[in-house]
């Protein structure tokens, strides 16, 4: 059996060392966290959902009045690895994790039903491990030989497939695929993102998908620069995730509309808008030139946007 890097959060993780690091953490706390293979991505290698939860032993106390039950617990679907060179954004959802099931496992910050896919990507992620460090998209073989491989799993979903943003040329980093989820890796966070949204157990308020790079917190649509019906609460929501960051290594990220970047259809974020979640965001990292970020900013980068987090998911159950 392999070793997790020790500490983790002083250095990125080969996808085996995150295989190692989540099985860890499932028998480390096996009350508070369940580890799931969601699919396999076009070269085999699995896509891992976390679910983070409060123990039942301290959801019977807490939940002792009987009119407390039946009421839809709410949820968050955090994922990270969508694009392979983006390192930070697995690290810090990983870390997030692992805060996040410290919390519950303490019994303090667990409201909520916690869904973590922290690498959507790994045919991709190995690639800049072992071929080509700023590679982007997954691995899948070109529909003709000779061509070239990848799909981006940022412009594979719908609605608005095939739109503004993105290319029908194999050989683009925004290659959208042959149709909307044509790939396994956007397939399977789909089918777990429509099963929670689904459950009348819960209550789906949060989406968060980390990318990087460039200290932002984008809100949809992405596809087009028309303002999302619920425009004022997706801002409100990013402000409240910004300010909270930004009070704890004071570092600037900008909220914006997504299509203010630059349009891109196909993106997850319009998906999980129109699921519907009421608060949706891609949040690029640290920092604002370069997917190499310095090991001594892994930390960093979590502190900060785990308090965005905390703060936005006070925020989306006290609306
Ligand atoms: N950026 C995002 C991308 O997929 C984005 C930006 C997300 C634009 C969502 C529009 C909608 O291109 C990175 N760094 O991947
Ligand atoms: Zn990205």
């Amino acid at each position: 059996e392999g070793q997790c890097p020790r500490p983790y959060k002083q250095d990125y993780m080969t996808f085996e060392q995150m295989e190692w690091f989540l099985r860890d953490l499932e028998s480390q706390y096996p009350d508070n966290v369940k580890l799931s293979t969601e699919g396999k991505s076009r070269e085999g290698r699995n896509i891992y959902l976390v679910r983070v939860f409060q123990s039942s032993a301290s959801a019977a106390r807490s939940s002792g009045s009987v009119s407390s039950r039946g009421q839809p617990r709410p949820a968050v679907f955090i994922d990270g690895g969508i694009h392979a060179r983006e390192w930070i954004a697995p690290a810090t959802v990983l870390n997030m994790l692992m805060k996040q099931t410290e919390n519950c496992a303490a019994n303090t910050d667990c409201d909520y039903e916690y869904y973590f896919m922290p690498m959507m990507n790994p045919d991709g992620y190995e690639y800049t491990w072992t071929n080509d460090r700023f590679w982007r998209k997954n691995r899948s073989p070109p529909p003709l030989k000779n061509d070239c491989f990848g799909t981006d799993l940022n412009r594979n979903w719908n609605p608005q497939w095939g739109n503004i943003g993105s290319s029908s040329n194999t050989c683009k980093e925004i290659y959208r695929g042959t149709t909307p989820f044509s790939e396994p890796e956007t397939t399977s966070a789909k089918n777990v993102m429509t099963r929670i949204a689904n459950n009348p157990e819960l209550d789906l308020l949060v989406y968060l998908s980390y990318h990087s790079f460039g200290q932002l917190v984008l809100y949809p649509w992405g596809y087009t620069s028309d303002l999302a019906p619920t425009k004022a609460d997706l801002e409100k929501g990013g402000n409240v995730y910004n300010n909270a960051l930004k009070g704890v290594h004071n570092v600037p990220y900008v909220v914006q509309q997504a299509a203010e970047l630059y349009p891109a259809s196909g993106a997850s974020d319009d998906f999980a808008y129109s699921l519907p979640i009421k608060y949706v965001y891609t949040v690029e990292l640290r920092n604002t030139r370069s997917f190499l970020l310095p090991r001594n900013e892994i930390a960093l980068t979590f502190e900060e946007n785990y308090a965005g987090y905390m703060a936005l998911l006070k925020h989306a159950t006290s609306q």
